[in-house]
């Protein structure tokens, strides 16, 4: 028998800047204006195939970060590109997570509001580029290269 593999996958990133939307997105193909914030990290599953995956969505209040991390296969890092001070977070977070074994991927998620834009190309490159990680622009909104996201990971694997 083929036991199903479990991948466990984090999404980690400043307040509001859509982690619970790009879930939701991914999972039940469903999106909402009216979120409540996530006050405690929580899990999701999805099946591809023969696995299954765990996607937690990190709350910004954990107080065990790295336990939450912890045996992650890969590791989601969103802004949101209308509010710079998510691209500055982003960079936190990579710097925190250097030497975690994870696959890392740098997300400028609300792509929808490209107009607004406070970051774009030319910095998600520098970004990823300095952790030697990929990047992507996504929107949950509309859920354009939200399954891109996800399959760039699991092809990864
Ligand atoms: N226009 C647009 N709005 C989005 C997008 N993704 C999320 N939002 C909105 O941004 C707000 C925050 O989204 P959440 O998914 O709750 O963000 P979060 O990162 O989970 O927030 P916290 O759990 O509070 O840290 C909500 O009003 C969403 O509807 C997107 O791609 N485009
Ligand atoms: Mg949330």
């Amino acid at each position: 028998m083929n036991a199903p593999k479990i991948w466990k996958i984090c999404v980690i990133g400043d307040r509001a800047v859509g982690k619970t939307s790009l879930i939701k997105r991914y999972v039940f193909n469903s999106f909402t204006e009216e979120m409540d914030e996530t006050v405690e990290s929580k899990a999701y599953r999805k099946k591809v195939d023969n696995t299954l995956l765990m996607i937690w969505d990190v709350s910004v209040y954990e107080q065990h970060v790295d336990r939450v991390l912890s045996g992650a296969k890969a590791i989601i890092i969103v802004g949101d590109i209308t509010r710079g001070e998510t691209y500055e977070t982003m960079g936190k977070i990579g710097e925190f997570l250097d030497g975690h074994r994870a696959m890392k991927i740098f997300v400028g998620n609300k792509g929808d509001l490209k107009y607004r834009a406070e970051f774009w190309k030319d910095e998600m490159q520098e970004l990823a580029g300095a952790f030697d990680s990929q990047y992507i622009f996504t929107s949950a909104k509309t859920g354009e290269n939200v399954e891109s996201l996800f399959n760039m990971i699991i092809e990864s694997m």
